[in-house]
């Protein structure tokens, strides 16, 4: 099949074949919507992009460099050497070829400078390991004067997120998963470029500018069921994943700018709340004074 621009396709999206060229255009341009859409990244701001050396943190620096002039921000890439055997070895040195071919400045934190490694956590060794990540980028970030540092999150990532924090009633984790949490105390801003990127897309992006990745899972990756469950469902209600994000957003904005009702005084996100309005429009005789 061919591509529009009449190069071989290498992927079909609707009705539109894609050749490499053309789908590295449209992924950049979905990227920069998005940025742009939830004001994931502002002008003038130097960025901290971390990268692990999977294609998710390699499609998202890639795309950051190409649209640093388009966007006015300046990247920079972290990378955090977590002391998991031969897997933290490859992806280290993945990423300074990396950011050697793009041209990207790259920072290596490792963690045994803090006096313990990732092998060295025997249970829940991906919460250690979050927490170490979050620590060292936030702190590096701060020190080094960066504004804002941007991981490489996907779709399917925030997704499952969600289904896992309801199920486990966590109801206090919304704001995390946003695709920009600004900064405030000593936290620098956070970003997430890829927010309504799936994962799939990225590593067609990665395979068709031919970046180098770690195609290897973390050894210590715990079973995918939940992402696996985000396919499941999209499948079933397609959209699904893009309504969870979009409402993750809204849910959000709601709570942020909670005022007082003009006719009632309770807190809304609106002039006058919803109840209300509903007064107005359903009540007919007003027993009770607002
Ligand atoms: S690196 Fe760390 Fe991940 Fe490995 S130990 Fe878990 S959290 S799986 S993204
Ligand atoms: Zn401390």
């Amino acid at each position: 099949m061919r591509c529009e621009c009449g190069k071989n396709a290498i992927e079909k999206i609707g009705n539109r074949y894609y050749c490499k060229e053309c789908y590295s255009k449209r992924y950049l341009s979905l990227v920069e919507r998005s940025i742009r859409r939830y004001g994931i990244l502002k002008r003038g701001e130097r960025v901290l992009a971390a990268v692990s050396g999977g294609k998710d943190s390699v499609a998202m620096i890639a795309a950051l460099k190409e649209l640093e002039d388009k966007l006015g921000i300046k990247v920079e890439a972290l990378h955090i050497n977590l002391g998991i055997g031969e897997y933290s070895k490859k992806s280290e040195e993945v990423c300074r070829e990396l950011c050697d071919n793009l041209g990207i400045p790259l920072h290596v934190v490792t963690l045994s400078e803090y006096g313990f490694t990732i092998s060295d956590v025997r249970k829940k060794a991906c919460s250690v390991c979050g927490n170490a990540k979050r620590y060292i980028m936030n702190r590096f970030a701060r020190e080094q004067g960066f504004d804002v540092v941007a991981t490489g999150h996907c779709a399917e990532d925030i997704v499952a997120n969600v289904l896992k924090n309801l199920y486990s009633g966590n109801f206090e984790w919304s704001e995390k998963l946003l695709p920009r949490i600004e900064g405030y105390f000593k936290f620098v801003s956070k970003a997430k470029p890829l927010y309504e990127i799936g994962e799939k897309e990225n590593l067609l992006f990665v395979l068709s500018r031919r970046l180098t990745f770690l195609p290897d899972e973390c050894p210590k990756a715990p079973d995918p069921k939940w992402k696996e469950l985000v396919y499941v469902i999209e499948k079933r209600i397609p959209g699904f994943k893009k309504g969870v994000l979009r409402s993750l957003v809204k849910r959000e904005k709601v709570e942020g700018e909670l005022k007082s009702c003009k006719i009632c005084g309770e807190p809304t996100s609106t002039e006058v709340c919803q109840f209300c309005r509903n007064v107005k429009k359903f009540g007919k005789v007003r027993k009770i004074p607002l």
